[in-house]
């Protein structure tokens, strides 16, 4: 029996749902009953009526999943897919900021800890920052917190200031003007879609600055062939099984997240039969952090 018929047997066997985000793997996105943006991913986990939401991203995503289907099992294939981007930002640091900053609304990129979460006033993901910003009044404070270069890209299409929390994606940071040059330089022709999560100078060299869902709306309605995507490659695969017509280069290849890489079939097996590791998130923070995630669903 192949080990995809191993998970399929035992995902209906268990009422288990596979959520997959964009930068997994290649086999992993194959077996997914969902596919997506953490947004996506969200709604879905909110909706299911599933007993164990599987999750094949890293820990955070999990933790929402969790937050939001409190009753349910969470499952993460690998207990270390974490977040660098979400470690930056400290409980401790972001109160001080708070306290410095008494009136301002506190915005969490969902690519945060529970426990952050549960000290903002809403949440927001790539693919809907501007607009979550765009609802809160102009003359209010906005603390952003962890990405700089989405909140400095979130602040310059608004034309307001925010208060920038020092923080970046590892993997996104590979992504340097540079290498975009080069790729530019080689297929001239192509359409430059870059992640909100990339530098700012290197967005400046970018036709299409997108979260991965919205790349893939742009890929397919846009009439040109060729794309040079600068965001983690595992989107690549998607794109290409998508658009099998239309060629594309990644913007850098080393932008490969390690940990998006850490969830492989076999894990997710393992995960199904000793339903492991179960993701759990204390009541008072899960309220708390509920609370500023549903505010942003609540946008659409
Ligand atoms: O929103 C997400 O899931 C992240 C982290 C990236 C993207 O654009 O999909």
């Amino acid at each position: 029996m192949k080990i995809q018929d191993k998970i399929l047997e035992l995902k209906k066997k268990k009422n288990a749902i596979i959520l997959v985000h964009n930068y997994q793997i290649g086999e992993v996105q194959d077996i997914a009953d969902l596919l997506g943006d953490s947004l996506d991913l969200s709604r879905k986990a909110q909706s299911t009526t599933a007993d164990i939401i599987l999750f094949c991203g890293v820990h955070f995503m999990a933790e929402i999943a969790k937050i939001l289907s409190p009753e349910k099992m969470v499952l993460l294939p690998d207990v270390n897919a974490g977040c660098p981007l979400a470690d930056m930002a400290q409980e401790d640091q972001l109160k001080k900021l708070k306290d410095s900053h008494p009136d301002a609304i506190v915005v969490a990129y969902v690519n945060t800890s529970a426990k952050i979460k549960a000290l903002a006033d809403v949440c927001c993901t790539s693919a809907n920052a501007i607009k979550v910003i765009s609802q809160i009044e102009r003359e209010r404070e906005i603390i952003f917190v962890p990405d700089q270069w989405l909140g400095a890209y979130a602040a310059k299409k608004l034309n307001r200031e925010l208060i920038l929390w020092p923080g970046f994606c590892p993997t996104h940071m590979k992504i340097i003007p540079e290498v975009i040059i080069e790729k530019k330089k080689k297929h001239p022709e192509a359409c430059v879609i870059l992640h909100p999560e990339c530098r700012e100078d290197s967005l400046e060299l970018a036709d299409e600055i997108f979260g991965t869902g919205g790349m893939l709306k742009c890929v397919k309605e846009s009439s040109k062939e060729k794309f040079i995507i600068g965001t983690e490659t595992g989107i690549i695969y998607r794109l290409k099984k998508e658009n099998p017509e239309k060629e594309f280069y990644p913007a850098q290849e080393l932008a490969i997240c390690p940990n998006m890489k850490l969830t492989t079939l076999e894990k997710v097996l393992w995960a199904l039969e000793e339903e492991a590791y179960e993701i759990k998130v204390d009541e008072e923070t899960a309220q708390k952090a509920r609370s500023a995630i549903e505010k942003m669903l609540a946008i659409r």
